[in-house]
């Protein structure tokens, strides 16, 4: 279940044209592997929104290069690719969706420079993504502290009424509502200010081998077990599965449980849309053997069929990039708009 999205009308300032349907963005990074967060935290609700809204995705490659040291240029082009083919195999449809890599519209580039202009460096700073993420590194890139404004850039350019993201990113949305708002006051009503939509299940999947910590792409690269990546064999999910941390006792009550069984608990509770109490009362004096048992049958039921049309979706490169590049060109076509509301307000020529 996703919160209500809020009406247009709600979330505009006065005088901004604003899209008479909702207008849904968001992205994900094509860096890492794609997870079983991922897919419940960002896919699964997007594909959910496409009967009711505009909805656009984009493969946000611009943001991978935020740690340049990570980047391999063949390597990226192939994951821009492998994301936008996961987005497919989800269950997005071509014909609903606006689907496309984020560097093929040159647009959120250029509203990024403007937006970075006119947020305080204060704002970056307290973000708690780029304090993570800068902490252990030992040379941290700019683009690495103003990825929120890229983020902005890539929200605001469509007129988003809704970006639907994991409680991880809120912030980033939050931050988004704050630039707009202040860009709006410098110079004019000229953006939507978008809300972010947060499932209230599968917003935040924890590690498995650490339930105190956010699955993650990155930690999966160095933690066999950590994630349940959307394309790994049966063999290594069962292995992510059975060996996830639970505790030495029995409980698979979700309110006294420890933070390992709550998430096998709440994992299986999103993947078969069984509300909580139902799940307790299936686990009940059934120990951690059975619930994990369990959870591994709905894992494999819904990465099967999703890793069966990724593997048509790639054999059939001509078609993808197709896609790819014709909804680039109705993206470009909506952002040149926006980017003209800019212009005029700032007075670039
Ligand atoms: N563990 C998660 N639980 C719920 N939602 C999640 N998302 C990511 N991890 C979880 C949501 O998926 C979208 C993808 O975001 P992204 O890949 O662009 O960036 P991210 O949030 O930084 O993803 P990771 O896996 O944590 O990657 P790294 O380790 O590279 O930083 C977002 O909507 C996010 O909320």
């Amino acid at each position: 279940m996703t919160q209500a999205v809020p009406t247009p009308s709600s979330v505009t300032g006065q005088g901004v044209p604003h899209p008479a349907r909702q207008r849904v963005f968001s992205g994900v990074q094509p860096t890492g592997d794609l997870h079983l967060g991922t897919y419940l935290g960002a896919l699964k609700q997007w594909v959910a929104t496409q009967d009711e809204a505009e909805t656009i995705f984009c493969v946000v490659d611009l943001h991978a290069l935020t740690v340049p040291e990570a980047v391999d240029p063949v390597v990226l082009r192939e994951k821009s690719l492998e994301v936008a083919a996961l987005y497919l195999a989800a269950g997005l449809d071509p014909e609903k969706n606006l689907i496309f890599i984020q560097s093929h519209v040159r647009e959120h580039s250029e509203l990024a420079w403007v937006l970075n202009c006119v947020t305080p460096l204060g704002w970056l700073y307290r973000m708690t993504q780029f304090k993570s993420k800068s902490e252990a590194r030992e040379s941290v890139g700019s683009g690495l502290l103003t990825y929120p404004t890229l983020m902005a850039a890539d929200i605001l350019l469509y007129d988003t009424t809704s970006v639907p993201v994991g409680d991880d990113q809120r912030q980033h949305v939050e931050f988004t509502r704050d630039v707009a708002a202040r860009f709006n006051n410098l110079f004019g009503e000229t953006f939507v200010l978008p809300n972010a939509t947060v499932p209230e299940e599968g917003a935040r999947v924890m590690g498995l081998d650490d339930p105190m910590v956010k699955m993650s792409k990155s930690l999966a690269v160095t933690r066999p077990g950590h994630a349940i990546n959307l394309l790994d064999d049966e063999k290594t999910v069962q292995k992510a599965v059975m060996s996830a941390v639970t505790d030495s006792g029995r409980d698979t009550r979700f309110e006294t449980a420890s933070p390992g069984v709550q998430n096998l608990l709440s994992l299986y509770g999103v993947l078969t849309g069984e509300d909580m109490a139902h799940v307790d009362a299936k686990f009940d004096e059934q120990g951690y053997g059975a619930l994990k048992k369990a959870l591994l049958g709905e894992v494999l039921a819904t990465l099967k069929p999703l890793q069966t049309r990724y593997a048509e979706i790639m054999g059939d490169r001509a078609g993808l990039e197709h896609i790819l590049s014709r909804s680039a060109d109705r993206a470009r076509e909506r952002a040149a708009v926006t980017m003209q509301r800019v212009r005029d307000a700032t007075g670039l020529a």
